[in-house]
């Protein structure tokens, strides 16, 4: 399998939001990792970056969407639409890993995120926020991200948090814990094979 770095471009417009994507997966090091998030929602673009950052891929992600209204459609419709770029972009799943897990801290905040490029779409998603807002982006609808995500990607994801006291550190080490465990399902293990007993993924 070569190792040519993965991407793809994805355009989703609805009556709600306007989203435009460029997503570049690989083990991209920082001097050369491009991240630009505009969501409109400041958290939802600090968790984007975080995502992107430890994933260690470049992401051009724009939104423009009715957060006049509130942060709903936004926050699902730029969850779906990275989720269908990261597919699109991954391709066939052959010659990867498969598999990815990971634990990562942000100061007292711990999380776990486990995660299968399984073509089978599911997400256990358990982070134990208390607050109703963080910044612009209500808590209900992080939970959610995630699980747009997973569902548009077609991988089983499970993130926890498993402790930690501060709402904003508990989200974002869960996405920081999502991000390791994506670059290690996706790396290349060497091999040409799909990895899977069935022969497909
Ligand atoms: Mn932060």
């Amino acid at each position: 399998m070569s190792k040519a770095l993965r991407t793809a471009s994805v355009s989703r417009k609805t009556n709600e939001t306007d989203i435009n994507i460029s997503l570049t997966l690989g083990d991209i090091h920082t001097e050369n990792q491009i991240i630009d998030i505009s969501t409109g929602i400041g958290f939802l673009d600090h968790m984007y970056h975080a995502l992107a950052k430890h994933s260690r891929w470049s992401l051009t992600l724009a939104c423009t969407g009715d957060i006049h209204i509130d942060d709903h459609h936004t926050a699902e419709d730029t969850a779906i639409a990275l989720g269908m770029a990261f597919k699109q972009a991954l391709g066939e799943p052959r010659g990867i890993k498969r598999f990815g897990y990971a634990y990562a801290p942000l100061d007292e905040a711990l999380s776990r995120a486990v995660v299968d490029i399984s073509g089978r779409p599911h997400a256990e998603i358990d982070l134990g926020l208390k607050r109703e807002m963080i910044g612009q982006l209500s808590c209900e609808m992080i939970p959610h991200v995630f699980q747009s995500f997973a569902t548009a990607a077609g991988i089983t994801l499970h993130v926890d948090v498993i402790k930690g006291f501060n709402d904003h550190h508990r989200a974002e080490s869960a996405f920081k814990a999502t991000a390791v465990a994506l670059r290690e399902a996706i790396a290349f293990t060497g091999t040409n094979d799909v990895p899977s007993t069935k022969g497909v993924l």
